[in-house]
């Protein structure tokens, strides 16, 4: 009787004691997460790993669109880094969880001024991650003068080597800001003299690209680039000849955050992901790798000194005055989106 019962139970035993090395534990939990490219210090990836236990399945988008577009096609992720422009729609779709406060106690150490942002005034959903600048990254190599400005996005000399950011606002913004209107304008007219601006630069143009003009620039393949100061630092910091111009009459200043979708299959490892970079001493790491600016207080005292002395990267005060927020144009956007699509086609 105990034979007949307890002898295959014995034998399962020792099947699953066979078997459970070659892999077929528990699966380890993997934590999702989606970012821009070039936007995190890889080894900051790893040690979140260690510490707890887990897989990291790191994942990257090159632009709003991309990330607003995937996201309302249901793909699951436990953390994405919304732009402040995408924040709105993601918001207002319901496709964000709340965050519980209580899992990031490394709260304290973020910036105030950059806290309570009229795209989610009470942090309800966002944690900012970094803050930067539209700027523009020059091969000092190919174009002599002293650039103080968009010019040098829209000079026949460069004809074939330059880059434009492939974003409708991003693109928009830089011509009204060139022609000297207001950044966040939504006038026929105005809208007008930017198509006209842009559709006249295209045959300049070698490439839309939110994600290769830093390559670009190192290379040589490209001598003037549109885009987010960070990207042109990191390029600056590979090729000494290159320049990072922040113009000096104003540009647009914009913050990405951290998130976690709705849809998260591990909230609560993604609230330690987003506690654990928001750590003092790793989001100075971060930084000090990414070349950002952070919006974390704590962190600042911890940076590379060159880094925060660095005008491209933290602007004077007066520069930063003049620096504006991308607004959300509401239904008017649409305007926007077609003036890009006829410029693009
Ligand atoms: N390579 C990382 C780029 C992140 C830029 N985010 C900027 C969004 C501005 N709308």
């Amino acid at each position: 009787m105990v034979r007949r019962y307890l002898l295959p139970i014995a034998a399962g035993l020792a099947l699953l004691v066979v078997l459970a090395p070659a892999g077929c534990g528990p699966p380890e939990p993997t934590l999702n997460v989606l970012n821009w490219s070039d936007y995190i210090a890889p080894e900051l990836l790893e040690e979140f790993e260690q510490q707890h236990g887990v897989r990291v399945q790191y994942d990257n988008y090159a632009s709003d669109g991309e990330l607003e577009s995937k996201m309302q096609a249901g793909a699951r992720y436990d953390v994405i880094f919304p732009s402040d422009r995408s924040m709105v729609p993601l918001v207002k779709k319901g496709l964000l969880a709340e965050l519980d406060r209580s899992l990031l106690p490394n709260w304290v150490y973020l910036d105030k001024e950059f806290l309570g942002r009229r795209f989610d005034p009470e942090n309800t959903y966002s944690v900012p991650y970094f803050w930067g600048t539209l700027a523009v990254g020059v091969r000092t190599d190919r174009v002599a003068e002293e650039l103080k400005g968009f010019e040098a996005l829209f000079d026949e000399r460069c004809k074939g080597r330059i880059t434009m950011l492939n974003e409708a606002e991003n693109a928009v913004a830089v011509a009204l800001l060139h022609l000297d209107l207001p950044m966040n304008s939504t006038k026929d007219e105005d809208l007008a003299r930017a198509k006209e601006l842009l559709q006249k630069q295209r045959r300049l143009v070698q490439a839309y690209t939110s994600s290769k003009y830093r390559e670009k620039l190192i290379s040589g393949e490209a001598w003037v680039a549109l885009g987010w100061s960070g990207d042109l630092l990191q390029a600056r910091e590979k090729e000494s000849n290159i320049a990072v111009i922040v113009p000096e009459k104003g540009t647009m200043k914009w913050v990405d955050s951290m998130a976690i979708p709705k849809t998260a299959a591990n909230p609560k490892l993604a609230h330690a992901f987003l506690n654990f970079l928001m750590g003092p001493e790793v989001a100075a790491r971060n930084a000090n790798f990414v070349r950002y600016a952070t919006p974390n207080a704590g962190a600042r005292a911890k940076l590379d000194r060159e880094l925060l002395d660095d005008p491209a990267v933290y602007p004077s005060p007066e520069v930063m005055a003049r620096c504006e927020w991308l607004q959300d144009r509401g239904p008017d956007i649409a305007k926007i989106e077609r003036l890009w699509r006829e410029v693009r086609r």
